[in-house]
């Protein structure tokens, strides 16, 4: 079976909790539509875990993009060019939830920290596939409508801090999967529930906010939950 979820945001317990839920083994495949990393506590260790896994396909989430910025620039500091502006940057990210990340990080030896900016560093920004005859585009999040139709003219951040109109069909033929964000700001009534509507398939539940962890089979579009608390 083909999964996807995201936004883990460091919730390795629950991350741990729905691949036993799912009985994830190795004739699975699972998308994870990127926010691995910050807020949470255990976003070093999910990256660590996640590098090991064969059958797991990350994309970038604009905080696994940030991150990886901001962790590669800890290599040679003293050697940047526009220092002051660089200390706003990592302060915003910092506050952002990049917080946790960073102490981790920091806490790794050599070869770990390279192993870490490396998987970070090769997660492609989108992923179309076709299950069961459905055919699905996977990213973090994109563009408006308009934007989207045009595909040569969107940019690495319309899929990294773009706002997708969920209201909006974007494909006739085809399912959007998507994270970023929290299903309860798309429409209230679906809080901690994954949203299928519109051919938009929204599946960041809010996991890192006290709601369940969304997983989805894109076999069967059957919907899985778990939380830990
Ligand atoms: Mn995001």
């Amino acid at each position: 079976m083909i999964y996807a979820m995201s936004d883990l945001h460091g919730c390795y317990d629950k991350f741990i909790g729905m691949l036993k839920k799912i009985h994830f083994d190795e004739n699975d495949t699972l998308y994870i539509l990127g926010d691995i990393v910050d807020r949470g506590a255990d976003g070093i260790r999910l990256l660590l875990d996640l590098a090991e896994r064969k059958n797991v396909i990350c994309l970038r989430g604009n905080h696994d993009h940030t991150a990886f910025r901001m962790l590669n620039y800890l290599k040679a500091p003293a050697a940047l060019p526009f220092a002051n502006s660089l200390i706003e940057i990592y302060q915003m990210w910092l506050s952002d939830g990049g917080y946790p990340t960073f102490k981790a990080f920091t806490a790794l030896d050599e070869q770990c920290k390279q192993k870490v900016l490396a998987y970070l560093n090769s997660f492609p920004i989108f992923d179309e596939i076709t299950v069961a005859g459905r055919s699905f585009f996977l990213s973090h999040t994109g563009p408006e409508k308009e934007k989207m139709q045009d595909f040569d003219l969107c940019r690495m951040n319309d899929f990294l801090i773009g706002e997708i109109e969920y209201e909006q069909v974007y494909f006739k033929d085809k399912f959007f999967v998507s994270g970023h964000t929290p299903t309860g700001l798309i429409d209230e009534t679906y809080r901690g529930r994954i949203y299928q509507k519109n051919n938009h398939i929204a599946i960041d539940c809010g996991a890192v906010f006290g709601n369940p962890l969304g997983c989805i089979c894109l076999n069967t579009l059957e919907e899985f939950y778990y939380n830990d608390r």
